[in-house]
């Protein structure tokens, strides 16, 4: 059965094209700095929004008409999984992610859950075995049931910590069992909403000793995916305790976790945490802990996480020069934790979000590759920092000099001189590199 009878195989069709359901820029073949766009951005879509969301709000049920909405318990689940393949063959993507509750109903105990997933991920490996489409990673859902209320591995409650272990064992399974690239935590509520009933101190050790049990027990079944955190600020607890790459990286640090971590940074979290998308990025790819990014985007009027589908050229221009600059994502890949407005209730709705999203990123990747092949950005930076090159700068650098020799040549300065830091022109050459290619794709 078809489930998505109106849409045909989206194919590229270039910027000509006037067809809705084609791409125009993201062209999977083509090769940008000696890799397939395919094998460089290495889509990927996110189950729990394309497949389980119903379209509800805090202020409103679903809306979304879906070909499976007839359905309940495992039908349901196995319906979505059809139309999954279907919806991943016609997009062409090559990967996917889910949470274990996206995939099959939790049962009335924690075994009839496991049987419940058990079903359903055979089903799933089944679809696999001639489907293109891989998983980029999975990860257990800590956070919807009422007995995550006070945390999971943060609870004041050993039960709910034990039976949070008990989620993400079997997670790691499922993981193994489908050959996930990564496993994530995100941990939404990980955190406190008021420090007058919080201990912090036991809360954060608990976290860190069941990181370390993961780590211990994926290693014990052989499953050698890197763990992903992804940072958010707040939303659904008032302050999550991984707010952001900085702070997340800390408490790797801290915990001696840093070997077995890297970060998967979404774009929204970010702008939640007051961050840009690419600072994240930055600080990820600065310390080496880059992993893999949510793609999507927030909205400057709202300020929640309203994750909707990429669609600015110049955030994705400027996340792409980071990834880029991290010479790619590794085993990670762009996840479109991203879902389609409530209004957009239909299912084609799906196709458009997620080619417009794939289009954004592909129009990104060549503004930057061309600002990275240019030395845009880098001239000027090694031109700013050009004082530590030489003379005392270089003595910096290298670690020879001390506060009373920097006295010495301080004293002796008549007049310091800094440069202009350009901003604006900066700024408009981003500008004239995004238009610039654009002009060049459209035929
Ligand atoms: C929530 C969020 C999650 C994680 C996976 O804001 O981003 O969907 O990506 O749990
Ligand atoms: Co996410």
């Amino acid at each position: 059965m078809a489930y998505f009878e109106n849409v045909n195989q989206i194919k590229y069709e270039g910027p000509g094209s006037a067809n809705p359901l084609a791409f125009k820029y993201y062209n999977p073949e083509e090769v940008i700095n000696g890799k397939k766009m395919e094998d460089l951005l290495r889509f990927s879509v996110a189950y729990w929004h394309t497949f389980t969301a119903d379209g509800s709000d805090p202020f409103g049920v679903g809306t979304a008409i879906r070909p499976w909405n007839h359905l309940q318990g495992l039908d349901l689940a196995k319906a979505r999984v059809e139309a999954a393949f279907e919806f991943f063959e016609k997009l062409n993507v090559p990967f996917f992610c889910f949470h274990d509750v996206d995939i099959a109903p939790e049962g009335a105990t924690l075994a009839e859950s496991n049987k419940n997933q058990d079903i359903i991920v055979a089903m799933i490996k089944e679809y696999m075995k001639t489907s293109k489409t891989k998983l980029l990673w999975n990860t257990a859902n800590m956070f919807t049931n009422p007995r995550y209320v006070h945390g999971a591995a943060t609870s004041n409650n050993a039960d709910v910590y034990a039976y949070s272990a008990a989620k993400v064992k079997k997670a790691l399974e499922v993981g193994k069992e489908l050959g996930a690239e990564n496993y994530v935590f995100w941990g939404g509520r990980e955190g406190y909403e008021t420090l007058l009933n919080t201990n912090m101190g036991l809360e954060l050790d608990n976290l860190a000793r069941f990181f370390h049990m993961a780590v211990d027990y994926a290693k014990e079944i052989g499953f050698d995916a890197p763990f992903l955190i992804e940072p958010k600020p707040k939303e659904p607890t008032k302050h999550q305790y991984d707010f952001d790459v900085a702070t997340g990286l800390a408490f790797l640090q801290k915990y001696d976790l840093t070997d077995h971590f890297k970060f998967n940074i979404e774009a929204n979290h970010a702008t939640l945490a007051g961050h840009t998308f690419e600072h994240e990025l930055r600080v990820a790819r600065e310390n080496n802990m880059l992993g893999s990014v949510d793609a999507n985007q927030g909205d400057t009027l709202l300020g929640w996480d309203t994750d909707e589908f990429p669609t600015d050229l110049y955030s994705t221009t400027l996340a792409m020069y980071e990834i880029l600059k991290n010479d790619g994502l590794g085993k990670g890949g762009l996840n479109f934790d991203a879902k389609v407005r409530r209004g957009s209730f239909e299912a084609e709705d799906l196709f458009h979000a997620h080619i417009a999203g794939m289009d954004t990123f592909a129009i990104g990747t060549k503004v930057a590759n061309k600002l990275i092949q240019d030395k845009v950005l880098d001239n000027f930076i090694e031109e700013r920092y050009s004082s530590y090159t030489q003379g005392i700068g270089l003595e910096i650098v290298e670690g020879k000099t001390n506060l009373r020799k920097l006295e010495e040549y301080a004293l002796q300065l008549t007049e310091i001189k800094n440069a202009s830091g350009r901003q604006e022109r900066l700024k408009a050459t981003v500008n004239q590199y995004i238009i610039e290619t654009l002009a060049n794709v459209t035929v």
